[in-house]
Order: structure tokens, then sequence, then C-alpha cells
């Protein structure tokens, strides 16, 4: 027999629904998540299990395992494992509808829909992510698309082209880019330069440098200074506070402008682009977000902060941590909590400390293991200082990861690992 929310579905005419099994457990609360990524999936593979009727609206046809396009660029892994058709990844007890959400009306608990009809919802995640946005920097996006010297790890459709690109490279002014706006793994565009670096070394003679529109090589300055060592190691030029505003392919011309407004011009001979981005537009315009475009939610909690009903996960929120997946994965365990208090009528006591992670690569056998929480604290997951270059921690961000991501993290199990902290740094600070 259908439940509730499945004979609506149909009613209204939500034609791609996959549908399955349904617990009818007397839970009357619908679920509904936006989009079915790293947050989404693993928040709703765990309520859906509990027994909530839950709703994934997801229009890409494929899930994938972003941090992998790195370690593509880099050549040391294959595009296709990046990812897998979303029906082996969606929970078996969830409905999927196949379709993009256009707008959040919190006002009527409703989310409109591009194709199908409006649905409605007792508690709504918002999950969508954040979006490409090449056009924020002139010619870029026509230089990704002809030039084969310009290239980006951010993207399914560009990561390959990275490691063509790296490996067509025979020496010269080799620039890497970080962007103004927010971005996914704020490490990844530097990680990128390394690999590229540990490829050209002995090989080709490579002038390497490093653009960021930040005033420092990362957010955390325990792991900046070691980067920095990283980059005096190797010979790379650290330029602060200059951002790319133009790739002028033709003349072999990336344009930047420096804090003070000057405007720089640099020759290249490979170009990587940390690609710029920002909220998915539809989600931006809805009432869920605030001025910035980003889902408005408490820091601790993960609730929305005007709409008790609506809560958010990664990087489409306002939560002023890293967006990565890391940071998902911790996140899941307490957006999670959150949301069955909610509809319990308890008070939410979830206290998310901004935990996230950035596995910050610096050659083919080496990794700076980054962990912290709100205000750029460090917070380890190991007894041993992680901000040394290891092939150990490399070998977990290469081999572990993924198993964790696939096998645990969108299946809801893995929340971060708070819990193999405990064992494996019982010292360390909370
Ligand atoms: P996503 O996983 O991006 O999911 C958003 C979902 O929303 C997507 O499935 C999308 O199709 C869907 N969506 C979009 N618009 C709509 C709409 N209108 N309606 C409905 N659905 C919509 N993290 C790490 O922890 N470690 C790393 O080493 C690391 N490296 C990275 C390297 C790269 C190059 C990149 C790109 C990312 C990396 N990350 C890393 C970051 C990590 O992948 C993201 O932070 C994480 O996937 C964010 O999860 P999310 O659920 O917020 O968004
Ligand atoms: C992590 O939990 C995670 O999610 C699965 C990642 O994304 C792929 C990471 O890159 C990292 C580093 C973590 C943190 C996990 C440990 C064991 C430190």
């Amino acid at each position: 027999m259908l439940s509730r929310v499945a004979s609506v579905l149909k009613q209204r005419g939500v034609r791609s629904v996959v549908t399955a099994r349904f617990f009818s457990s007397g839970v009357s609360k619908h679920i509904v998540v936006a989009g079915g990524g790293t947050g989404g999936l693993s928040v709703a593979a765990t309520l859906a299990k509990e027994g909530h009727e839950v709703t994934v609206i997801e229009p890409s046809p494929f899930h994938y395992y972003q941090p992998l396009w790195t370690l593509v660029g880099g050549g040391e892994a294959k595009l296709e494992d990046s990812r897998k058709p979303v029906e082996n990844v969606m929970p078996s007890n969830v409905y999927h509808v196949k379709d993009e959400v256009k707008d959040i009306i919190p006002s009527e608990n409703k989310v409109v829909l591009k194709d199908a009809a409006p649905i409605t919802y007792d508690v709504l995640l918002m999950a969508t992510g954040i979006t490409e946005n090449p056009d924020a920097v002139k010619g870029l996006k026509e230089a990704l698309r002809d030039d084969p010297r310009v290239c980006t790890i951010y993207g399914y459709k560009y990561a390959s082209k990275v490691w063509d690109a790296v490996q067509e490279f025979r020496g010269g002014k080799a620039l890497f880019t970080f962007p103004a706006g927010p971005l996914k793994c704020a490490g990844a565009p530097q990680k990128i330069m390394y690999l590229a670096h540990d490829h050209w070394s002995n090989r080709y003679p490579a002038e390497i440098d490093y653009f960021t529109c930040l005033p420092a090589i990362f957010g955390v300055p325990k792991y900046s200074e070691r980067l920095m060592e990283v980059c005096s190691k190797r010979d790379i030029n650290v330029n602060l506070q200059t951002t790319l505003t133009e790739v002028d392919s033709a003349n072999s011309i990336a344009k930047f402008t420096s804090a003070d407004g000057e405007s720089i011009e640099r020759p290249f001979d490979f170009l990587h682009v940390g690609l710029p981005h920002k909220p998915v537009p539809a989600v931006a315009q809805s009432d869920v977000t605030d001025a910035t475009g980003f889902v408005d939610v408490d820091e601790g909690t993960l609730q929305h902060k005007r709409f008790p009903n609506v809560f958010g996960i990664g990087d489409c929120t306002t939560l002023p941590t890293s967006k990565t997946a890391a940071a998902v994965s911790s996140q899941s365990g307490y957006v999670k909590n959150s949301i069955r208090q909610f509809i319990k009528g308890e008070p939410l006591t979830s206290d998310y400390n901004g935990y996230t992670s950035c596995p910050l690569i610096t050659s083919k056998n080496s990794l700076i293991l980054a962990e912290f929480k709100y205000g750029g604290v460090p917070h380890e997951t190991f007894f041993w200082d992680q901000g040394n270059e290891s092939a150990l921690q490399f070998w977990m961000k290469k081999s572990v990861m993924p198993a964790i991501y696939w096998n645990t993290l969108v299946k809801g199990y893995w929340q971060g690992p708070a819990l193999l902290r405990k064992i494996a740094n019982p010292f360390g600070t909370d």
C-alpha cells in the first residue's frame, strides 16, 4: 500500500519517482532532502532507515566523489572511478525525484520543482552544494574549452584535461590560482600544484607561481607555516592577495588584480585555475538564504535561523568552516540529531564544533593532514603531528578515503572521525 507521501506524489504527476519499500511505521513526518550529494544522501539514508518518509530531490544522473578529481589531475587516479550512477547510491527506501529545485517557499512548507508539481514537507533539509561560476573570470570558459594549457580539477568534465596538460608541459612558466568567493576544499588549488611539480621535477624546468586572493596560503596558521616551507623547498613563488581576473589565451597572458587594485599581467605556458563557484542560483534567490545566497543555519544545531522546520548541511550553508566532505560527514551526525529532536518536539542539543579536514597532498607520496574546527583551531585525529608531510597520510587519502566515502559516508554510517580520535589521540584537545 502506498504511503501518504507516495500517493500525493503520484497524484501530482511526479513521474520520475523511483519508489521502493516504504516503512509505514506511524511516523507521520515527511522529510524532503534538496540535493542528493554527499550531505543529502548521508542524512537521507539514516533517517529513512529509522522509519521516516524521505524524498530526495536530485537531478543529476551521477553521484560524484569529487575529492578524487585532484588525484585524477595529478595522474594518480582514474576519472571513471569518481562517479557512480545515482541509482546505485540512492538509499533503497527513499523517493528519488529526478528534478531540480526551482524555489523554496518556507511560509507554505513547499518546494517548487522545474518540471513536476510542488512538493510539501514537514521537514526540509537543504543540501544543494555550490556550483561552478567560470564567468567570474573573463575568457576562462573559452580557455577551458579551447586552450590545452588552461585547465582545472574542479569538475568531472574538466579533471582529466589537467593530467593531459601536465604531461604536455615542456618547461616554462606554470601558474596556479585560488579564486575569490566560495570554494570546495580550499587546499585543492595547491594540492594539484604539488602533484604537477612532482611530475615535472627532474624532467622539465618549471618556474611555478601560486596566486591566491587570500592573505595567507592557508587559513590555519599551523598548516600555513608548513605549506610555506613546502613551497620554499620546491622553489614555488607564493603571491598573496592577487586575484585572477582574465585569461587571454591568444597572447598567453593571465591578468590579475592585487589587493590595492593594481593590475598585474603574467605570461604562462601552463595555467591551472581554481574555478570560481557560487551558490545554486534557484536556492540563492529563495527565502531560505541570507543576502550572500547561503542557507542561513545555526552553527551548532544546523537548524535554519528563521524557519524551524528547515535545516541545512554542507557547502550550501552559511556555516563558517571550510567546505569539505569531511566537514559534511561531521555535520551529518549533528543535523540528524537535530531533525530527530525537532520531530519529537524536544529542544535541540546539537553542538557542531565546525570540524573540517583538508588532506593537503604535497607530492605523489606525501600529505599534510589538516584538521581543524571553528576559528581555525587544529583538531587532529591521530597522536602524531599531522602537519608533517607523511606517506601514511597520503596512503589514507588515496586508498582509504574513497572506501570510507562510498561504503560508509553516503550510506549514513560515517559521521566523521570523532570516535576514532578518542582512541587514536586520547590526549588531544576536545
Ligand atoms: P554536493 O556533494 O556537491 O551535493 C550537492 C547536490 O545538489 C549535487 O548532487 C547536485 O546535483 C544537487 N543540486 C544542485 N542543484 C540542485 C537543485 N537546484 N535541485 C536539487 N538538487 C540540486 N572534501 C574533502 O573532505 N576532502 C577532499 O580532499 C576534497 N577534495 C576536493 C577536491 C575537489 C576538486 C572538489 C571539487 C571537492 C573536494 N572536496 C573535498 C569537497 C567535497 O567534495 C564537497 O565539499 C562535498 O561534496 C560537499 O557536499 P554537499 O552535499 O554540500 O554538496
Ligand atoms: C573525512 O572524513 C572525509 O570524508 C570521508 C574526507 O573526504 C574524502 C577526507 O578527506 C578526510 C580527511 C576525512 C577525515 C578522516 C580522517 C580519518 C582523518
